[in-house]
């Protein structure tokens, strides 16, 4: 999939489209052929290549000691500060007056951070904290919305070698006290409150009953942002404004090996303790900042780049915090919501600050694309080059409506598939070579190796870094067969929790376990299948929930769909289907599902009719967008609904409950 070709149309089907980049993008093009080349002659060679990309205090031994495998050790006896490299090498090499943050926050305020400024902050943050006895190794946890003060701790933790731990603003207190006690966090820094839709909801509160009685945390930092009353513990609670503010800004970093852990992140796994994601500086910061640069296309000093995601999730410490500011980005950081004050904010963002990249989530493309084009339509987005799209497959029909009308058909889309653990993007187009397909993340990255296995560890089709020939289209199991930089070194407090749910499936063969299906298109195209619990089994033919999703939403009366696989007695899983339709649809009734039905047999073929087609107002979600099938399931299996606690609005179970016993 490596080079351009002619564009192969098809009126019905859009994945069967083809968009190779233009020729005037690709002869820009921060990446080109010879990547891929340095990187199937000599791996390692490449990678220590891309690691020259960052300034390193001391030289590595060795690139990539895998002898104690799992857990790898890369760029061995290097030394290096993470943060030195996103903020002070900027000002060192005359940088300084360039903006690194566009923030704007939800009521309107904003703030341009220059590259001089982070760094002043970032040594006020790191003397405070080194003040309050915190030493190399020791835990931060940080709750806090997405304002600038959550980045500067971000990079004072990594300045001074201490490990942050990041926790959404939207877990709760119980959330929040499992992290700080399975961390050992000595502090905990947060903000009076957040701003959420025009309202200022309490949030040193949570930290309050979260903390309440944890022996480990010795103070609560608190950045003052809603003026929202706050209780105080003395001796505990510290205002930013009064120790970090008078701080010095003079500080100079200590190199760090390239093994220290830089970050803990939690993210939930097939039990109901959360794992403590384990990432290192130097193998970490290489691979964040090679793949912002390649796959974003970034041009230092040139580009305006905005990634939507929040940072208390892992795509906002790859590609908020370390991948940009590692490249020296200027970049918009937004506070707030996408409807806040109205529909309008991220178009009027993007025309505010000239946004050239642009990455977001496909959950939010299908929620503009419910909201109507006529939104985007009434702004000029032409300073828009590249589009990202991250955090599960997206369908065709929303990838085509993002080229189309965010990207006014001449942006390439860059799908780019990676997990909490991967720690930065591994399998996803690079923008001036590969010609996408709407839907595919395409191949994986140069550098990165992976393969696509059945039970029995068979490699299906076309390997990774190979010519793309892979014949059949062949579904499996996606895995990583080599170590990349960026990966996990384990979870913390937990190795063998690690090496149970990624590493003994494969243990023979050494191979990564991702947990997502995947598959080859006869041109040897990677496409994701979404996690493996959500590839269904019906009748012996492996259908993707992802697929027939896909299917249900290119049927113009359907804003947004999820499928559940629930078990039959015939066929070992049926179909069943949760649908919102798009806004001023009036269709309901026996003729309508029939409809919908047929129109997934013509998409994809009568196995994948789903048995069951639920019109329903709303669709549970994580925090994160990601749809939750196992409340789905529940209700398609017709049982009580399970825990409900990680949706973003807990009322959503009720209303699809309720809307089920109306009559359609
Ligand atoms: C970065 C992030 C990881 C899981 C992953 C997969 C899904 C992410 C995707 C994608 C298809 C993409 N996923 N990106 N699936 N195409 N481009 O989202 O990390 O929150 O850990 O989720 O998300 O299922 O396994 P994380």
């Amino acid at each position: 999939m490596t080079t351009p070709s002619e564009p192969l149309q098809s009126e019905t089907d859009p994945a069967a489209r083809v968009f190779p980049p233009s020729p005037e993008f690709t002869a820009q093009a921060n990446a080109g052929p010879e990547l891929q080349t340095a990187a199937d002659a000599d791996r390692e060679g490449f990678w220590a290549a891309q690691a020259q990309r960052l300034h390193w205090h001391e030289p590595w031994t060795e690139v990539l000691d895998w002898s104690e495998a799992p857990v790898a050790k890369w760029f061995v006896g290097g030394k290096l500060n993470v943060a030195h490299n996103c903020v002070d090498r900027h000002v060192e090499a005359g940088n300084g007056d360039r903006v690194a943050i566009h923030w704007e926050g939800e009521p309107g305020d904003s703030r341009a951070i220059t590259y001089s400024d982070l760094l002043a902050e970032v040594s006020r943050a790191a003397n405070t904290f080194t003040e309050l006895g915190l030493v190399s190794g020791d835990r931060v946890a940080v709750y806090m919305p997405m304002v600038p003060e959550a980045i500067v701790t971000m990079l004072a933790c990594a300045r001074l070698g201490l490990t942050h731990s990041l926790v959404f603003a939207g877990f709760s207190a119980t959330a929040l006290r499992s992290r700080v006690d399975d961390a050992q966090a000595k502090l905990v820094v947060t903000t009076d409150g957040q701003w959420r839709r025009g309202k200022a909801a309490p949030l040193k509160d949570t930290v309050d009953e979260a903390v309440d009685g944890a022996a480990c945390v010795e103070h609560v930092l608190v950045v003052r942002r809603t003026e929202t009353d706050v209780s105080w513990t003395e001796g505990r609670d510290l205002w930013w404004h009064e120790t970090v503010a008078h701080a010095s800004p003079e500080h100079t970093a200590q190199p760090f090996d390239a093994e220290h852990p830089l970050f803990v992140l939690y993210t939930s796994g097939t039990t109901g303790k959360p794992k403590g994601i384990i990432h290192t500086s130097g193998g970490y910061l290489t691979q964040t900042s090679y793949t912002h640069h390649n796959v974003f296309d970034h041009k230092e000093g040139r580009d305006v780049y905005w990634c939507t995601a929040d940072i208390g999730w892992v795509t906002g410490h790859s590609y908020i915090v370390y991948g940009p500011l590692s490249n020296g980005a200027t970049q918009v950081v937004y506070e707030g919501t996408p409807n806040s004050p109205d529909e309008h904010r991220h178009w009027n963002i993007i025309e505010k600050y000239g946004v050239t990249i642009y990455y977001t989530a496909p959950t939010l493309v299908r929620t503009f694309m419910k909201w109507g084009r006529e939104i985007p339509d009434a702004h000029d987005l032409s300073s828009l080059r590249v589009l990202g799209s991250v955090g599960e497959p997206i369908n065709p029909e929303a990838w085509t409506w993002y080229h189309e009308v965010i990207g006014g058909g001449r942006c390439p889309i860059v799908d780019t598939w990676w997990q909490t653990e991967t720690g930065a993007i591994m399998i996803a187009p690079l923008p001036g070579i590969t010609a996408c397909k709407p839907g595919s993340a395409m191949a994986t990255l140069p550098g990165i190796s992976a393969a696509i296995v059945d039970e029995e560890a068979n490699v299906l089709g076309a390997s990774s870094g190979g010519s793309g020939a892979g014949g059949d289209t062949v579904q499996g199991y996606l895995v990583l067969d080599q170590p990349w930089p960026s990966m996990l070194r384990g979870i913390w407090g937990d190795m063998d929790r690690f090496r149970e749910t990624y590493w003994s499936r494969y243990a023979e063969q050494g191979w990564y376990f991702a947990g997502d299906g995947a598959k080859y298109d006869e041109d040897g195209a990677i496409w994701l299948l979404g996690r493996v619990d959500d590839v269904m089994n019906v009748s012996g033919h492996r259908i993707s929930t992802t697929e027939v999703e896909s299917a249900l939403v290119s049927h113009p009366s359907v804003a947004e769909a999820a499928v559940v696989g629930a078990s039959d007695a015939t066929t070992g899983q049926g179909i069943v289907a949760f649908v919102i339709q798009r806004g001023g649809q009036t269709q309901s009734g026996e003729a309508y599902i029939t409809e919908l039905r047929d129109h997934v047999a013509k998409e994809i073929g009568p196995i994948a009719k789903p048995r069951q087609i639920l019109v329903v107002p709303e669709l549970p979600k994580t925090r994160s967008g990601k749809i939750m099938r196992r409340l789905l399931r529940d209700i398609a299996e017709n049982r009580e609904v399970g825990d409900t606690s990680t949706l973003a609005d807990a009322a959503v179970m009720q209303s699809i409950s309720k809307g089920l016993s109306a009559p359609a």
